[in-house]
């Protein structure tokens, strides 16, 4: 585990022993790279989006809770990318290297709190492992009232080639092709394949409910200020995700796993 930094912000990068990378903010536990051993990055990371913790970072994993986008009256989206967390557990063994991240409510901004006054506890695992990233999404109801609340993991995916690339195995059985602006639910799959142009990821799932298929198109793409007019192109969103608010008896808590394979 090496300290460094996203733009102004203390970051942290685990290296696996197969030359794989990852970088992760503490602002908002946001994974902003993963590199295969073959030094591909595998994210997309927006060269407009801020760096300095005064907005959510555009591009790598934002983790959403306890909202999705507009569905609540809280902050959009959330407030944990908008949190600093707590680097937890680390470390490295013959095959993997991993880093989790802890956000209580106790360090969520007061003003962001507002909306969803509950007591939790949130762990976020990353684990290099041998041709995978795995990130592990623990929710805990540390309160003594049950809440409700929804989360993902908003990955976005570098594509190599926008026309080209095709996620397979969603429920309707067809391959989806990205091209007009995409903003769709899905029941989840176990498992899902994505072609971005180049080489294949699996993506695999477990504990989520949906997955969420987004991309802005040119007009969105251009009025959002953390977006190259350009880079629209070279992303699609794939997120699991727990889209309505469910609800988490006190003292209970939630597991949600997402792993992402390369394919030979
Ligand atoms: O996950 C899809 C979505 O909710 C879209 O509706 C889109 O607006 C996107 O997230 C990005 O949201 P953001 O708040 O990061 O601009």
């Amino acid at each position: 585990m090496q300290s460094t930094t996203f733009g102004q912000l203390p970051a942290v990068t685990i290296a696996a022993p197969d030359g794989a990378q990852a970088t992760i903010a503490l602002y908002g536990a946001h994974l902003v790279s993963w590199q295969t051993p073959d030094k591909r990055e595998r994210l997309f990371m927006s060269d407009a989006s801020p760096r300095d913790g005064s907005a959510a970072i555009r591009g790598g994993v934002p983790v959403i809770f306890p909202q999705f986008s507009t569905r609540g009256t809280g902050q959009r989206h959330g407030v944990a990318r908008l949190s600093h967390w707590r680097l937890g557990d680390h470390g490295n063994d013959a095959t993997t290297a991993w880093a989790e991240f802890l956000l209580t409510h106790e360090d969520v901004p007061a003003e962001l709190a507002q909306g969803w006054p509950h007591a939790f506890s949130l762990a976020l695992r990353f684990t290099l492992k041998p041709d995978a990233l795995e990130m592990r999404y623990h929710v805990r109801n540390t309160d003594t009232e049950p809440f409700d609340f929804a989360c993902a993991l908003h990955t976005y995916f570098q594509v190599e080639e926008f026309t080209r690339t095709v996620l397979a195995g969603l429920p309707d059985g067809s391959p989806l092709h990205f091209g007009p602006p995409l903003d769709n639910i899905y029941p989840a799959p176990a498992e899902l394949a994505l072609h971005p142009g180049s080489g294949a990821l699996r993506l695999q799932q477990e504990g989520f409910t949906e997955f969420v298929v987004w991309n802005p198109g040119a007009e969105a793409a251009a009025k959002l200020t953390d977006l190259r007019d350009d880079e629209w192109q070279r992303f699609v969103c794939i997120e699991p995700a727990r889209v309505d608010k469910q609800p988490l008896a006190a003292g209970a808590a939630w597991t949600g796993v997402h792993t992402i394979t390369v394919q030979p």
